[in-house]
């Protein structure tokens, strides 16, 4: 049996999977994608995910692309603690709190952006060749993203609607927390849920916002976050190295201050 990841670092929906398999104690080979070399849209990548973004499992040669399907097909296929809940009704909790966090977190892409990705490559590759790339992305949603951080066209009032998107998923995970008694998001037992949303925090921190969980603001959120941030397979998927060099610091994106 095989199971590769292809993934990269910083990338959020790459730290989900890489914290499903660290929690199942599934064994993975490390196939790395750097965003920063553009390799996401080189060919033998784009032949398994058409497009263009990580990450992709491949088990036994099969790939499966989607971070939340991933981390469900993880859950599905191999021992180790089980990471859905026991009732219909708490799968039902899970799946409409993983399709929040699908539907509203890519807010968060934008802000990145403009912060820590485009001021990196375009010291690494110059306009030019950032203002290439962004046409050859096979998806409008990063073609737009990424022309628009380079270009400099992105207005703070749509950042602003993106970050109210955002703390209402926070608002969420409080109701959640209240109505399943925690300390997880649907009850005593860290489920997929919990694995879709926790990335999210490290970038959040990343860009300043941990007043969002703060104990007079959100505490559920705050014990929450603690809980998780504890989890030895969060911070093995957190930080997982640059493997071509470089890193959290370089980039910014390190949460030391
Ligand atoms: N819906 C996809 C989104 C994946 C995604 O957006 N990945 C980002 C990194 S977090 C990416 O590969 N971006 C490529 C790019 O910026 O060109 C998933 O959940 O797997």
């Amino acid at each position: 049996m095989t199971v590769e990841l292809y993934h990269f670092w910083s990338s959020v929906c790459s730290v989900k999977a890489r914290m499903a398999l660290e929690e199942k104690g599934v064994a993975w080979v490390s196939r790395y994608i750097d965003l920063f070399r553009f390799d996401q849209m080189k060919p033998d990548y784009l032949a398994i995910n058409p497009d263009g973004v990580v990450p992709t499992l491949v088990h036994d040669g099969a790939p499966v692309r989607e971070s939340s399907i991933i981390i469900e097909y993880v859950d599905d296929t191999f021992d180790g603690p089980p990471l859905k809940p026991a009732t219909a009704l708490g799968r039902a909790r899970m799946r409409e709190f993983i399709r929040l966090c699908d539907d509203r977190f890519p807010a968060i892409v934008l802000p990145t952006l403009v912060k820590y990705i485009v001021p990196k490559l375009r010291n690494r590759w110059g306009e030019d060749e950032l203002r290439r790339q962004a046409e050859r992305r096979p998806t409008a949603f990063y073609r737009d993203a990424h022309a628009r951080g380079v270009a400099g066209a992105v207005d703070a009032a749509e950042i602003a609607r993106g970050e109210a998107d955002i703390a209402g998923i926070l608002d969420r995970m409080e109701v959640l927390i209240a109505e399943t008694g925690g300390p997880w998001l649907i009850g005593t037992r860290l489920t997929l849920a919990d694995i879709a949303v926790a990335p999210y925090f490290f970038r959040l921190l990343a860009l300043g916002r941990e007043g969002l969980w703060a104990d007079d603001v959100r505490p559920r959120v705050g014990a929450w976050y603690r809980a998780v941030a504890a989890r030895p397979a969060f911070k093995t998927a957190v930080t997982w190295p640059d493997e071509t060099g470089g890193g959290y610091e370089e980039v910014g994106l390190s949460t030391r201050r």
